[in-house]
């Protein structure tokens, strides 16, 4: 097996950002050798130190599917074309956030979108909105391919503003609190990528499973063997349409959820 996990309201709780819920699913992970990737919204920034405290040694997937990231240390993907940013390797399936943040600043000037951007924020005020610590905001600022925005304009110019992404190759991708702004792609796109360069093609391809909790994830559960739909207490399960393999839905919510159910199917 091979495991691909959201983080946000899946394997840490909405609120509290804690996994303390999934520790015994953790511990057999861990126990079994079997890899375990995480596959987020959040930043290179934030998995760096992320990934240290949930003991995690494999590459990371930053800001919904836009790069896999292989940390300093780690020898995997020691062949693939990766590019080295903050002594870390990158795979890049997004532009830059800076070619992102100029189109938005324009249309905002242009068009009188209303919206307020990671790039208006500050670390306290970011604080304020998602009760991150101020260190843990301050690195969800420091983004690399995408701009998380908060709509603060009409129906109407929504419309409007998401074909205007759609007309110069963007998108804006539902996550738990913020739409991302970003290139075309997702986390199932990133994962396939990972999982077809970890394993080449004359070795047995391990099962794929992955667990997420929003829309932002669902690309990535319709590609896997087993997408584990993780139950919410702020928001209705994703539907997810036209599924590759098997789709669960938890019993419990967040990370008691994702503990429960990879312990029946790790079993
Ligand atoms: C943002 O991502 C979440 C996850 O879905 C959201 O859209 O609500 C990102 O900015 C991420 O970097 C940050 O850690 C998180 C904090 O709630 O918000
Ligand atoms: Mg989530
Ligand atoms: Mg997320």
């Amino acid at each position: 097996d091979i495991i691909f996990t959201d983080l946000d309201g899946t394997l840490l709780d909405h609120d509290s950002y804690s996994f303390a819920a999934a520790e015994p699913a953790l511990a057999m992970l861990k126990e079994k050798s079997i890899v375990w990737v995480l596959n987020t919204s959040k930043t290179s920034a934030e998995l760096m130190p992320l990934s240290e405290r949930l003991n995690n040694p494999f590459p990371f997937i930053v800001e919904n599917g836009a790069a896999v990231v292989v940390p300093k240390g780690c020898e995997l993907l020691a062949d693939a074309d990766m590019e080295a940013i903050d002594g870390a390797r990158h795979k890049r399936f997004a532009p830059r956030r800076s070619d992102v943040l100029t189109l938005l600043s324009q249309w905002r000037e242009e068009k009188g979108y209303q919206f307020l951007g990671f790039s208006d924020l500050d670390a306290p005020a970011l604080q304020e909105m998602t009760g991150l610590g101020f260190a843990d905001a301050e690195r969800a600022l420091q983004r690399e391919y995408s701009e998380p925005i908060c709509w603060q304009d009409s129906e109407v110019q929504w419309q409007q503003f998401t074909q205007d992404l759609k007309g110069v190759g963007l998108q804006a991708l539902k996550g738990g609190r913020f739409y991302h702004i970003m290139g075309p792609t997702n986390k199932g796109v990133a994962m396939a990528w990972l999982v077809s360069s970890l394993y080449s093609d004359n070795e047995i391809a391990p099962r794929v499973i992955a667990l997420g909790d929003s829309g932002n994830d669902i690309a990535m559960l319709a590609a896997a063997d087993i997408g584990v739909v993780v139950r919410s207490d702020y928001h209705a399960p994703p539907a997810i349409s036209e599924p590759q393999g098997e789709i669960m839905l938890t019993e419990s919510c967040g990370p008691a959820g994702w503990n429960e159910t990879l312990l029946k199917l790790l079993k």
